[in-house]
């Protein structure tokens, strides 16, 4: 076990060292003196250091021709010394001026510092200020966020072997939802079963607010969970993911309790199509576009189009949504290593809404989804 542990985490030290050197190089490429990461998620990508530092001050500083250093509040300090992160970590106070602290660390690891890369994406107005203030004559123009969502976008074999683990924990939590399904307990009362299950297992955190809904509260696709209860002969849709070393799983099912009406029947039937249909479509060269297209002809054919009211999948990997969109003009292509969700919906209002989703990763071969819960409607008897 203790070797084990040791390869995993010399492995993950190696993985983020190649990031930061990718960060670095695009630095000397685009002759950029420094780049300030502050997006949390980004940090812990180029570092290994993750945490949520929620109003204080957590970034990454990293140079053209210097050693990166991460700079966190003092209490963080020691944990980010521990972490995979090989280079300097400085810490500031509650009391003290963060921006001032950064300015003389910068000076005094470089003469370099009058091009700058921040995360346009993710910086606050504020904290931009306060950093053009310690740097008057500098210029912030260079924006991180569009290279680093194009680096994201390329998952590795051990960020995919962790989504796996992440997957695991969705199908388990399936398992638990179907089995707590009975008549009158609320979509609340679901949710809460599942997540305490979870948490059992040793599975912190969620990706996202878990969705129960049953009946026609499934129209609305982001809706819920409210404290409607299951009522016989409807279909109950769950959306879930669960968080594994920072990866995220997300996963969709919609199963039958009792016997759903014809509609409801028809519209599940449709969807599944239309999501096989598209896993089996999804090869490299394919665009993201005419894989969303895949799915939609097989809806809108089926008279079902304007129910189907959002994009086919999204990129997933330490973020639920990040690169590619899967959706109408995005040209790009399709390539292994890349790692979205084939989600299609339909969503009829004060009928019923059924979705039904996987991610998963592109190899040379196809789509391997991450979670393997059985799609083919699932019937609960009612009880
Ligand atoms: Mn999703």
């Amino acid at each position: 076990m203790i070797m084990l542990y040791f390869y995993y985490h010399e492995k993950r030290r190696l993985q983020i060292m190649i990031q930061l050197d990718k960060l670095q190089k695009w630095l000397q490429d685009t002759n950029t003196d420094v780049a300030y990461i502050s997006d949390p998620v980004n940090v812990n990508y180029f570092s290994g250091y993750g945490s949520d530092p929620e109003e204080r001050v957590l970034a990454l500083f990293v140079f053209k021709d210097a050693a990166p250093f991460l700079f966190t509040p003092q209490l963080n300090v020691e944990e980010a010394k521990n972490s995979e992160f090989d280079s300097d970590v400085y810490g500031y106070l509650d009391h003290e001026n963060p921006f001032k602290i950064i300015a003389e660390r910068i000076k005094e690891r470089t003469n370099h510092f009058e091009k700058w890369a921040i995360e346009k994406d993710n910086l606050s107005v504020f904290r931009y200020q306060a950093i053009k203030t310690a740097f008057p004559t500098a210029s912030f123009t260079q924006d991180a966020s569009r290279f680093i969502e194009q680096t994201r976008l390329y998952k590795t074999q051990q960020e995919i072997a962790i989504m796996e683990q992440a997957g695991a924990d969705a199908d388990f939590a399936f398992e638990v939802a179907f089995n707590a399904v009975q008549t009158g307990v609320s979509e609340r009362g679901l949710v809460g079963q599942i997540e305490y299950e979870l948490k059992k297992r040793g599975v912190m955190e969620m990706s996202f607010d878990t969705i129960v809904q049953t009946g026609a509260n499934a129209a609305n696709p982001h809706g819920g969970p409210t404290l409607s209860t299951v009522q016989p002969n409807e279909l109950i849709l769950f959306d879930l993911g669960t968080v594994k070393n920072g990866y995220m799983s997300d996963a969709t099912r919609t199963v039958a309790y009792g016997t759903p009406s014809d509609k409801a029947l028809d519209i599940f039937k449709v969807c599944l199509e239309a999501n096989l249909t598209a896993m089996d479509k999804a090869k490299p060269g394919i665009t993201a576009a005419e894989l969303d297209a895949v799915a939609r002809d097989i809806i809108t054919k089926a008279g079902y189009g304007e129910y189907f009211n959002h994009r086919l999948g999204h990129g997933i990997g330490k973020s639920t949504h990040e690169f590619p969109s899967l959706m109408e003009g995005n040209d790009m292509e399709l390539e292994p290593g890349m790692c979205f969700s084939i989600e299609p919906g339909i969503y009829i209002p004060g009928v019923a809404g059924v979705r039904i989703e996987d991610c998963g990763h592109l190899t040379e071969n196809g789509f391997v989804p991450f979670t393997h819960t059985p799609k083919e409607l699932k019937t609960i008897a009612v009880h």
